[in-house]
């Protein structure tokens, strides 16, 4: 008995020094993730975001009828969006970011490899009833998809648009 109360202290020691800073606030409005431009990979559907320069914030809501809304959004480009996604759901939700082709082929490999880890600046995932924010920075027009990639909810539909419009004359 005493080394099973041992053992949950030290579990719960481990845990709690391994929280981020940002889980203080509560409101979702926090990054988990600090932004580091030098790692800042340039994607054909943009690249992360810094959430200091966001200068539009959208705010997504996903649910267990595997659909976001809304489900299509246009920006311009050159925009830094935070989206605030939110789930209203009792299942966990995400909200991924790419081209039509990637986010199939990636939903086919989560399908496969449900228990598979992801987690990539183009990405947030967002248990029941949390919110979470994802910045994104839409520098390359072009119409790109986003979708939940939880196994079989992208092929229950839950996917979106997002028509990013290119800088007018050029
Ligand atoms: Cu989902």
């Amino acid at each position: 008995m005493a080394i099973r109360m041992k053992l949950v202290g030290a579990i719960l020691f481990v845990s709690t020094g391994m929280a981020p800073a940002a889980y203080g606030h509560g409101d979702g409005e926090t990054s988990k993730r600090d932004f580091n431009a030098a790692a800042v990979e340039q994607k054909k559907f943009g690249r992360a975001g810094n959430p200091e320069q966001a200068t539009r914030v959208i705010r997504i809501t996903m649910d267990d009828a595997m659909r976001f809304s809304p489900a299509a959004i246009v920006v311009k480009q050159g925009e830094t969006v935070k989206f605030v996604v939110a789930n209203r759901g009792g299942l966990m939700h995400e909200m991924v970011i790419g081209t039509p082709q990637e986010l199939r082929s990636h939903a086919a490999l989560m399908k496969k490899f449900p228990d598979m880890e992801h987690d990539e600046a183009h990405m947030v995932h967002v248990g029941p009833g949390k919110s979470a924010p994802l910045v994104w920075t839409f520098n390359r027009p072009g119409e790109f998809d986003f979708a939940c990639l939880v196994a079989g909810h992208f092929e229950a539909g839950m996917t979106g648009k997002i028509k990013v419009i290119g800088k007018s004359g050029g």
